[in-house]
């Protein structure tokens, strides 16, 4: 009986020091995460959030080893509000706070002026949705994209309104940010190669609200189409001025308008299939439809919502950031950087692999209509 009592405390002091021994082992490696929560197109930060939520989640339940010990990855998430400012602020707290890795920013006005910040701490950075080009041509090796960029959107828009919408005459606005301006520019270089008339070229900014002066100006030219560049928060509101001003044209966008969300912002201005057309800058072919669709379900699962647009996307560079860092065996950025320039990693959203100035290679865009409430495919295209 005496025997007994002494080997209780033992074994209890013992499992103690185990734990303890385990604990030692464990290493914290810290995912920075950066886009607007607050703000117009917070439903867009957020569901980027949740995108990168659900990875370090599913990478935490699976178990990572790195350099002998075991990893608890934490998700260090900051809001921008889609702010220039905002986001380099936020960027140097990150890095003030030895992240390993960012994945942001959502926007590309805030991605470019970050990235010189995380360039400078030498960190590596993924966008999951910037598409403007500058942002992979600063030189800098800590840079990446998993999204195409807005030479293929805009491009492709442009060469699909002339032919397979027929348009002879198209009208373009953009809101003046890096990625509307860019993406609007491109669409019009790839529209004139097609022989399409540009009858009218106006500006508004990505907080407006009332557009019927520039949609007056528009309604004179009676173009086929009029493009935007510039995302679904002011997307919606001007869809429903042109409906109200009586411009029966078709309406093409970028994937900043191309999110199930507009439905809501747009009300029954979104129109009869066919009248929106708009691209995001990825997607996958028949062969891998299965793994996207899990994903939804899955997301829709986690949180109670629908996908937006971008977290299947987030989701994949969290994973290709994780799966470098395995195959470098370590989480150091100096470490782990050469393995994610030359990743090659199946995610949901296809394979993911990137040329010199860190663009994806084989970048695809889906092309989308709305229908019944809902955003409808129309073609995948490279
Ligand atoms: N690519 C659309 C939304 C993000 C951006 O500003 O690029």
């Amino acid at each position: 009986m005496q025997f007994k009592t002494k080997m209780i405390p033992l074994a209890g002091a013992i499992a103690f020091v185990f734990a303890g021994a385990a604990s030692a082992q464990e290493q914290v490696v810290k995912i920075g995460h950066v886009g607007p929560i607050s703000g117009a197109i917070a439903h867009l930060g957020k569901d980027n959030e949740n995108g990168a939520r659900m990875a370090i989640d599913e990478l935490n339940a699976k178990g990572v080893t790195l350099g002998g010990k075991k990893v608890k990855f934490e998700l260090l998430a900051e809001d921008d509000g889609a702010d220039p400012k905002q986001a380099t602020s936020a960027a140097q707290k990150l890095v003030d706070a030895h992240v390993n890795g960012v994945i942001g920013h959502l926007n590309s006005g805030t991605t470019i002026p970050a990235s010189k910040i995380y360039h400078d701490a030498g960190i590596p950075q993924i966008s999951p949705s910037a598409t403007n080009p500058k942002y992979t041509q600063q030189g800098f090796k800590t840079a990446f994209r998993v999204v195409a960029n807005d030479g293929q959107l805009g491009g492709t828009l442009g060469r699909y309104a002339a032919d397979q919408m027929k348009a002879k005459k198209v009208a373009v606005i953009d809101d003046r940010t890096a990625y509307g301006q860019g993406v609007a520019e491109e669409f019009v270089k790839g529209a004139k190669a097609k022989g399409v008339q540009v009858v009218a070229q106006q500006y508004t900014n990505d907080k407006a609200t009332d557009f019927n002066a520039i949609l007056t100006a528009i309604k004179a030219k009676n173009p086929d189409v009029v493009f935007f560049g510039g995302m679904d928060a002011v997307a919606g509101p001007m869809l429903r001025q042109m409906k109200a001003l009586g411009i029966n044209a078709k309406f093409m966008g970028g994937d900043g308008i191309c999110t199930e969300n507009l439905v809501n912002l747009a009300g029954d201005a979104i129109g009869e299939p066919g009248k929106i057309v708009c691209a995001e800058a990825g997607g996958v072919e028949e062969a891998q439809k299965k793994s996207m669709d899990d994903f939804r379900a899955a997301y829709k699962k986690k949180f109670g919502i629908d996908v937006q647009l971008y977290a299947p996307y987030v989701y994949d560079a969290v994973m290709v950031m994780a799966d470098s860092m395995k195959k470098a065996d370590s989480a150091d950025p100096a470490k782990y950087l050469p393995q994610l320039a030359k990743a090659n990693y199946k995610g949901v959203t296809g394979t993911i692999a990137f040329d010199a100035k860190g663009d994806m290679k084989n970048g695809t865009l889906t092309l989308y209509t709305y229908k019944g409430g809902k955003r409808e495919q129309i073609a995948v295209v490279k």
